[in-house]
């Protein structure tokens, strides 16, 4: 039986436990969208973690949703994340960067020549983004066209390339919390005919097109994907038959050999089995898929170390809880008490509730 604390192999990636630290969008990077300096010593606090999924990074300027996110396609970006992986090895820890492309979550102000922003349809959403001028409505998308989808699947590429560059362990494909990838997957959002709309497999293509294409560029074995079929984040309504469509995409995805899954379990920062909702069978998909399997949302340390205790999970993630206690691992392990996450110190600002949460005393 294998516990929280043990070791793991995920694909090519060695782990000292199977606590992750999630992604975690921290509106802190600095002209060029570069990773923060305060970044380094912020993950470097945090490298106890079997492994940490950088925040979600925009793979091209058109990929940007939200104000000063750090991107993961210029040179100079690498260089930034060069000094963050540098830090966490330095320390024994793994790290991988979510590879993030919005689609229709974003404002023309963020965005190259003030382009509108993409996706598979041009419906809008009515929800915010937050841009130099604070939380605004996001900007009406307008659907890509077919011929345009081999360059948006080269620029995944070439955002995996830049992470190997910048030193990381592998990477996170993005397909959660309702940003482009999901805006294929789903018939709430794609209106699509062609091959890329209308059926599920149809829907499902990009995705997969988009991981064979990772998976070609720096291994199957560090790579790996964020799924969230029961979310309706960004006020964007759930699929009609997300059973069905979210158990295709697991077949799909199982030949290719990933390292790990990772699942947000019902609705993201909210409940895991949300009420009024149909009840999602995560285990159909969990038994389909040959890799690690990664879960995620608001688990208590009962419940993690229960998950992965009964092989329900091979690991377990935490968000907030990481960014205010970055010795997450030793009090999980301790039963020690957490410091609580200070909520109004989560987006932009410096070092304030970002390098500077107590870790336990001796
Ligand atoms: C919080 C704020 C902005 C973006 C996600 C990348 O939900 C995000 C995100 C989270 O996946």
């Amino acid at each position: 039986m294998s516990t929280l604390f043990d070791p793991i192999k995920i694909g090519d990636i060695a782990l000292s436990n199977r606590i992750a630290m999630a992604p975690l969008t921290r509106n802190k990077a600095i002209a060029g969208n570069l990773a923060n300096p305060l970044a380094v010593e912020h993950y470097r606090q945090r490298a106890t973690a079997g492994l940490i999924i950088a925040e979600g990074a925009p793979i091209s300027a058109m990929a940007q949703g939200y104000l000063d996110t750090p991107g993961i396609h210029t040179p100079e970006q690498v260089a930034a994340w060069r000094k963050v992986t540098d830090a966490v090895h330095a320390e024994g820890g793994r790290i991988v960067v979510q590879l993030w492309h919005v689609g229709r979550i974003s404002h023309v102000s963020l965005l190259p020549d003030g382009a509108s922003p993409v996706s598979s349809s041009n419906q809008c959403p009515t929800t915010q983004t937050f841009t130099r001028e604070g939380f605004i409505q996001v900007s009406a998308p307008r659907a890509l066209r077919d011929d345009e989808l081999p360059g948006l699947i080269a620029d995944y590429r070439h955002g995996a390339r830049c992470a190997m560059e910048a030193g990381f362990d592998g990477v996170e494909v993005h397909s959660a919390n309702t940003y482009l990838l999901e805006q294929f997957l789903r018939d709430s959002v794609n209106e699509r005919s062609g091959p890329y709309g209308g059926s599920i497999a149809n829907r499902a293509r990009l995705l997969v097109e988009v991981m064979q294409a990772v998976c070609q560029e720096i291994g199957a074995g560090r790579t790996g994907v964020r799924l969230s079929p029961m979310t309706t984040s960004n006020n964007t309504p759930r699929d009609s038959d997300p059973q069905a469509l979210y158990g295709y995409v697991v077949d799909q995805l199982a030949p290719l050999g990933l390292a790990y899954l990772h699942i947000i379990e019902g609705e993201t920062g909210g409940a895991r089995h949300p009420e009024n909702a149909p009840r999602f069978d995560y285990g159909a998909l969990r038994r389909r898929f040959p890799g690690a399997w990664m879960v995620n949302n608001g688990y208590t340390r009962a419940e993690a170390l229960e998950a992965v205790a009964s092989g329900r999970a091979d690991m377990v993630s935490f968000g907030r809880p990481f960014v205010s206690n970055p010795d997450l691992v030793r009090r999980l392990r301790e039963d020690a008490p957490l410091t609580p996450l200070l909520t109004d110190k989560l987006y932009g600002g410096g070092a304030e509730g970002y390098i500077d949460y107590p870790f336990l005393a001796d």
